[in-house]
This record gives structure tokens, C-alpha cells and sequence, in this order.
């Protein structure tokens, strides 16, 4: 049995966090979580607040556990997701595409633990400096907004640069990825990907179908040019955001082309025109599987890694 001290933080099994994901992680998805003994997280995304409330009640009909909400900090609705968030306070916020310095202290003062996604080492320091609760430190094998370093490389710096805890994100799949980033110094992990085709997630079938079919380099990143890099599967959307960077498009046309393409993809099931933010790992994917079966794959194959390392020492 996996324990550590983001267990002891967030009052949770397993220490294992499903990543917030816009239009992909709803109340369903992170309740599911939860009752298996991780930390659910519903994507706000660029949600509207009423959504937010709507899917607070839901989470809260569904489980009496611990859950978080994901705050896209460049989503034109931030002031009123983080108001919401003070007036129905939540287990865990984590934060994503900057920096969420500025409403720290008064999600702390209603007893919510703040877990920001940092891509660099100076965010990290700066975060910890302000008080927040832990880092998720994720690197650029993950699906959606990316920073530049990988996991392997970003963790162990991020460890050493603060005196909070850390978990980690990008490309981790299983128990050999929870055992690589304990190794790093990480208490936990952070996955989107795999939860993606949960039969809990309520995305498209179409986006499951073909998460599940994707191979090891099918993903991409685009809009690095408008100095916002995305990964996700490669189709025709993306061909077309490299044509435009190849020809030298202006970044607000090339911005232009991503608005509603996320949602075209997880909700309408358009695959091809829509977007599919997925990460480096999304190839490991070969089924939809309970949530259960999820965490417990990932538990119990962190337990087999460890018992196999053990017996390499003498
Ligand atoms: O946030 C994510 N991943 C996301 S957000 C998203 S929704 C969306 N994305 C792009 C355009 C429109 C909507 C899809 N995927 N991951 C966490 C993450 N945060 N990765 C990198 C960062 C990050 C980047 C810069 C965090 C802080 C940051 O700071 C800049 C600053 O202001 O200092």
C-alpha cells in the first residue's frame, strides 16, 4: 500500500491527483475519483460561472470525499470562478497557464489548499515564497498548455528549489511512473491522459475511440509561435495551425483558430476539427476502464516496481 505525505495533505488514499481538464473532467469524472480513493478534479476551463456552480452540487451529490477545481487562469471568467470558489469552498484548487500568486491568500482563508501547476523553476519559487500548499511541477509530455522542460528534468529541479511538496505531471501512465516520480523527489502524481477514456468521463465516444488509437508520436505541439504551446493529436486542425506557423501567419489569426475547438472536440465528437489536448502517454491507452480499475492498476503496479527494485539491492 502506496502512502505518502499528499495523502496526510489531502486526506486521500492513493497519491494520485486526475488532472483538471477543460471539458473533459466534470463532476462525474472527479467524484469517481474521489470514491476510489485519489483526488478528483473538475475542469473549469473557460467555463461560465454557472457551470462551476452546477457541477459543485453535482460532485457534492455524488461524493462526500475530497475533490478540487482546476482554475484556468487565463479564462475570461477567472474573477467569477474564484468567487464561486469563496463562497462554496472546495478541498483543493489547482491552477494552470500562469500565475495564480494573487488569490492565494484568500482561498487559504477559507481552508482550501492551493496546488499550482508550475512549468519552471522560478514560478515554482516565487508560488512557495507566497504560501501555497504544495506544486504540481508538469512537464511538456503533457497534454494542453505546456512549459518547455520534460518531467524528468523539471521535477528534481523544482524539488530542490522549494520546501513544499511537490507532485508530478507528464507522461505518467502507471506504477512504474508513480515509482520514477517518487524517485525524483515528487510525493505524487498528477495524470490527465489515462483518465480520459475513464467509462466515468463523460467526453465524446469518438474522443475516447481515438485516444485509444493513437501511437507513441501522434501528438504535436502547436501555437508555439503565439507563445502558447498546446500538444494534442495530430489531425487536421493541427496540420493547419502548422501551416499558418510555417507561413508566418499573425499570432492573433493563429489564436483565433483554437476559440471552441476544444469543446468541438470533447463535446461535439468532431475529431478532426476540433482539438484534441492529449499527452505524450496517450499510446498506452488501449481501453476505457472503470476509474476502480484505474487506481488500482496504478497502486498496485507501483507495489510489484518496488518489490522489483528491491530485489536489484543486496
Ligand atoms: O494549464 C495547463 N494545461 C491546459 S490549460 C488548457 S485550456 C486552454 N489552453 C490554452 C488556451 C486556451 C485554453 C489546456 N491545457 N497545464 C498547466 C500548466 N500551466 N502548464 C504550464 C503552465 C503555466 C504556464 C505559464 C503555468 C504558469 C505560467 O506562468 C506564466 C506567468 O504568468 O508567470
Amino acid at each position: 500500500m502506496i502512502h505518502t505525505v499528499l495523502c496526510d495533505l489531502l486526506g486521500i488514499e492513493y497519491p494520485i491527483i486526475q488532472g483538471g481538464m477543460a471539458w473533459v473532467s466534470s463532476a462525474e469524472l472527479a467524484a469517481a475519483v474521489s470514491e476510489a480513493g485519489g483526488l478528483g478534479v473538475i475542469g473549469s476551463g473557460t467555463a461560465h460561472p454557472d457551470w462551476l456552480r452546477e457541477q459543485l452540487s453535482r460532485a457534492r451529490q455524488l461524493t462526500g470525499k475530497p475533490f478540487g477545481v482546476n482554475v484556468m487562469l487565463r479564462s475570461p471568467y477567472v474573477e467569477e470562478i474564484m468567487a464561486i470558489l469563496q463562497e462554496e469552498p472546495v478541498a483543493v484548487v489547482t491552477t494552470g497557464a500562469g500565475n495564480p500568486g494573487k488569490y492565494v491568500p484568500a482561498l487559504r482563508e477559507v481552508g482550501t489548499k492551493v496546488i499550482p501547476v508550475v512549468s519552471s523553476v522560478a514560478l515554482a519559487r516565487r508560488l512557495a515564497r507566497g504560501g501555497v500548499d504544495a506544486l504540481i511541477a508538469e512537464g511538456m509530455e503533457s497534454g494542453g498548455h505546456i512549459g518547455e522542460l520534460t518531467t524528468m528534468a523539471l521535477v528534481p529541479q523544482v524539488v530542490d528549489a522549494v520546501d513544499i511538496p511537490v507532485i508530478a505531471a507528464g507522461g505518467i501512465f502507471d506504477g512504474r511512473g508513480l515509482v520514477a516520480a517518487l524517485a525524483l523527489g515528487a510525493v505524487g502524481v498528477q495524470m490527465g491522459t489515462r483518465f480520459m477514456c475513464a467509462a466515468e468521463c463523460t467526453i465524446h465516444r469518438r474522443v475516447k475511440e481515438t485516444v485509444i488509437k493513437a501511437k507513441d508520436r501522434d501528438t504535436s505541439i502547436t501555437g508555439a509561435s503565439a507563445g502558447h504551446p498546446v500538444r494534442a493529436l495530430r489531425n487536421k486542425l493541427t496540420r493547419k495551425y502548422e501551416e499558418m506557423e510555417k507561413n508566418g501567419a499573425p499570432f492573433e489569426e493563429i489564436e483565433k483558430l483554437g476559440v471552441g475547438s476544444l469543446r468541438l472536440a470533447m463535446v461535439e465528437g468532431d475529431v478532426e476539427n476540433g482539438t484534441i489536448m492529449a499527452g505524450q502517454i496517450c499510446a498506452m491507452v488501449k481501453q476505457v476502464q472503470p476509474v476502480r480499475d484505474i487506481i488500482n492498476d496504478i497502486a498496485g503496479s507501483a507495489g510489484e516496481v518496488i518489490r522489483l527494485l528491491e530485489g536489484q539491492f543486496s
